[in-house]
């Protein structure tokens, strides 16, 4: 079966809310070879694109799409558990920084950033992942117990991209800005959105999130050292 009709299969199995295939499908792209995390991310990921839209149009009920995301959640566990898996097999040299994970305040939505913390950890990082609905005074608390380097927040809903906001100023009023990176994530959140509130960093996906972690986290210690000199 060829890449194509694989990624086809994962979409369909998200729209038809059937966990059988969706597991199916996560072995028969391992055999074949397939990039388990791309598979997640464009294969599974346009049959959630499909039922939000559905969903936003009036076309699928709430009880439908909660159907569709306990499948989405049980192939995000599945693939989720190989590349971990796999990350502990390679996982190898010094660790490249603490993050703090959370979704905002009043958000649900953990997928995405479940995915996040996989990809973070394969490349060598700390993830502690507080869960969802975490209040911006708990996220704070816990980067400083855990001496956090960067600290990600999803949001998932417009009524929530606020709470990631409501971080940046109480890291503002607490003195605390200098002392974390700040990066913001999920559907809604853009480079602007990030840029407005005085974010640090945004990324569009799990894939980009490594990238961008990377390179804030050199910056932040290229800078440190430069002020030690
Ligand atoms: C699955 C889902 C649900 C599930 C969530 C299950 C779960 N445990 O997560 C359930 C059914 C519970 C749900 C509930 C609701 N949902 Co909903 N949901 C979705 C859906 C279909 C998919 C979300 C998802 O998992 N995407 C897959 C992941 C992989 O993508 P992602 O989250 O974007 O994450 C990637 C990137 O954004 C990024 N990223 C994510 N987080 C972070 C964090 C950092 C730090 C970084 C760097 C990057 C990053 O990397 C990730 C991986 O690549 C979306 C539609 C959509 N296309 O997004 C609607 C959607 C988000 N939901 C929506 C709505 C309205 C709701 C409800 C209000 C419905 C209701 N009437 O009750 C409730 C809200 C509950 C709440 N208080 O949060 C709307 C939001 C509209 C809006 N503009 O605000 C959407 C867009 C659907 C729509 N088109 O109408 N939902």
């Amino acid at each position: 079966m060829d890449k194509q009709e694989i990624f086809r299969k994962a979409k369909d199995a998200i729209v038809e809310a059937d966990e059988d295939k969706a597991l199916r499908v996560v072995e028969e792209a391992r055999e074949a070879g397939i990039d388990l995390l791309d598979l997640l991310l464009s294969g599974f990921g346009a049959g959630n694109d499909e039922i939000g839209d559905r969903f936003d149009k009036g076309v699928l009920s709430l009880p439908e799409l909660i159907y569709a995301a306990e499948v989405m959640k049980s192939a995000t566990g599945a693939i989720l558990e190989y590349l971990d898996q796999d990350g502990t097999d390679s996982a190898h040299g010094e660790k490249k920084g603490t993050v703090i994970l959370a979704a905002v305040a009043g958000d649900v939505h953990d997928i995405g950033k479940s995915i996040v913390a996989s990809t973070l950890r394969t490349a060598g990082f700390e993830v502690i992942d507080l869960g969802c609905e975490v209040p911006a005074e708990v996220i704070l608390e816990e980067a400083k117990k855990h001496n956090a380097d960067i600290i990600g927040t999803s949001a998932l809903l417009t009524s929530t991209m606020s709470e990631q906001k409501k971080l940046e100023k109480l890291l503002q009023e607490r003195g605390e800005k200098d002392n974390f990176i700040t990066m913001v994530g999920g559907a809604p959140c853009t480079p602007r959105w990030a840029k407005r509130i005085g974010a640090d960093g945004y990324s569009e996906d799990a894939v980009e999130a490594v990238k961008v972690a990377l390179e804030l986290i050199e910056k932040k210690y290229k800078s440190k050292n430069k002020m030690e000199e």
